[in-house]
């Protein structure tokens, strides 16, 4: 029943962070572009791989003017993947604990940052090269009122076009700043990528740099995955240079979620020269956050501890959107109110001092074990916030909460109840 919301409400409401006033707005009016860059971790921004650079177009993003770089950001995503990721930029709630969300609950009401949007005059869409039931999202974008998605069909799949599991990134992008061209301003679009996803197989013309050199397969072909990803984006951004989309955009790109797991330990320890403890796997869930700002002059390295649940009220405050009503769970990472807790789905978390993995506690700069006692606060945080986003989901409570006032509709919630 809906009155489950009033604890809920209470702890959004006192965990809400003011917007940093220098950003807040910054970006206002202009269309947004983000992008779902699909397993990249961070461990191979400003890296080499046997002396080839794997990301130099992100590696000269971290250094520019116009865009900041957070490189202690994490993937928050269970057994949704991609779709969690989404769940998360939509809706600053975390996806489900079993089960991928856009399945099990694409019946309900949610309170998406398309929505949102939407309001503030945007059109808003998801641009996904893949069959549009894929992970359900046919139904589940309805329920987040994203008024078009451009699945598979609105491409053209040219000969030579496609590798591993469809469309290759640089045609995808180059159509999809086409299909911008003709969207009405401004407007809120959402790329997935798709090349770089297990087993990460590339055409050789595609190959720019040769395979890593261990006992996986999969490690040694994904840093010549990555490195075509990395030259799909600075396609990307020519493309809109070209086009006259770029400079009147704001353009957030983020990692998904991890490419290589842990089946992969003994070959990641080579690349790495350091055993894989479970703190160093944690630290291994970092995915790059950039956001772009084109003619900003705003720019930096932030070192801050984050995470995707975060995405939403970062943008909504550059777009210069209030988020004080919003039932979310993250915070803007530009806000002097930023916590650096970052929640994964299974209980473990990181902050600025700790790690928790495994059921252990670590101290987050040396890496060493600690005793669990300076972990505890903070496992009973975590598991509470969790709870509280599952409540949302399971109980369907964004039906009982109006968003313009803030206000519990809990008359309704009895009136409802079986
Ligand atoms: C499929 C793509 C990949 O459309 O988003 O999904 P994943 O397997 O990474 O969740
Ligand atoms: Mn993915």
């Amino acid at each position: 029943d809906g009155s489950e919301l009033v604890e809920v409400n209470n702890y959004v409401r006192s965990n809400q962070a003011e917007p940093n006033a220098e950003m807040f707005g910054l970006a206002k009016g202009r269309n947004l572009i983000v992008i779902s860059m699909e397993s990249l971790q961070n461990f191979v921004i400003n890296n080499d791989m046997n002396g080839h650079e794997v990301t130099p177009f992100l590696n000269s993003l971290t250094q520019d003017k116009d865009t900041f770089y957070f490189s202690n950001f994490y993937h928050q995503t269970g057994l949704g993947k991609t779709s969690d990721s989404e769940f998360l930029v939509e809706n600053s709630l975390y996806p489900l604990g079993g089960g991928a969300v856009f399945f099990t609950h694409s019946g309900n009401k949610f309170h998406s940052m398309s929505e949102s949007l939407n309001e503030q005059g945007y059109y808003t869409n998801v641009m996904h090269p893949n069959n549009k039931s894929f992970w359900n999202r046919d139904m589940m974008y309805q329920a987040l009122s994203i008024q078009k998605y451009y699945d598979v069909n609105s491409y053209e799949v040219n000969e030579g076009d496609a590798v591993n599991w469809g469309m290759k990134d640089i045609p995808f992008f180059e159509q999809s700043v086409s299909l911008m061209k003709e969207m009405p301003q401004p407007f809120y679009s959402r790329l997935i990528t798709l090349t770089n996803h297990y087993p990460f197989d590339l055409d050789e013309e595609d190959q720019l740099i040769p395979p890593y050199d261990s006992n996986s397969r999969t490690l040694n072909k994904y840093f010549q995955s990555v490195r075509y990803m990395d030259e799909a984006l600075k396609t990307l951004f020519d493309d809109l240079k070209e086009q006259g989309l770029y400079d009147n955009s704001i353009i957030v790109m983020y990692g998904d979620h991890y490419g290589i797991s842990e089946n992969h330990n003994k070959a990641m320890s080579q690349y790495l020269g350091k055993e894989i403890t479970p703190y160093e796997s944690a630290k291994l869930q970092r995915v790059p956050f950039f956001v772009h700002i084109p003619n900003s002059g705003k720019g930096e390295e932030i070192t801050e501890t984050a995470g995707q649940i975060d995405i939403r009220p970062t943008i909504l405050h550059l777009l210069g959107v209030e988020t004080a009503k919003d039932m979310q769970l993250g915070a803007d990472v530009f806000s002097d109110e930023h916590e650096e807790f970052v929640i994964f789905r299974d209980g473990g978390f990181v902050t600025d001092k700790l790690v928790f993995a495994n059921n252990a506690c670590y101290d987050n700069e040396t890496g060493e074990q600690i005793e669990i006692e300076s972990c505890q606060p903070f496992i009973d945080r975590a598991s509470q916030e969790l709870g509280y986003s599952d409540q949302i989901i399971n109980g369907d409570l964004l039906r009982f909460y109006d968003l313009k006032t803030g206000n519990l509709l809990l008359d309704q919630a009895e009136q409802k109840k079986p």
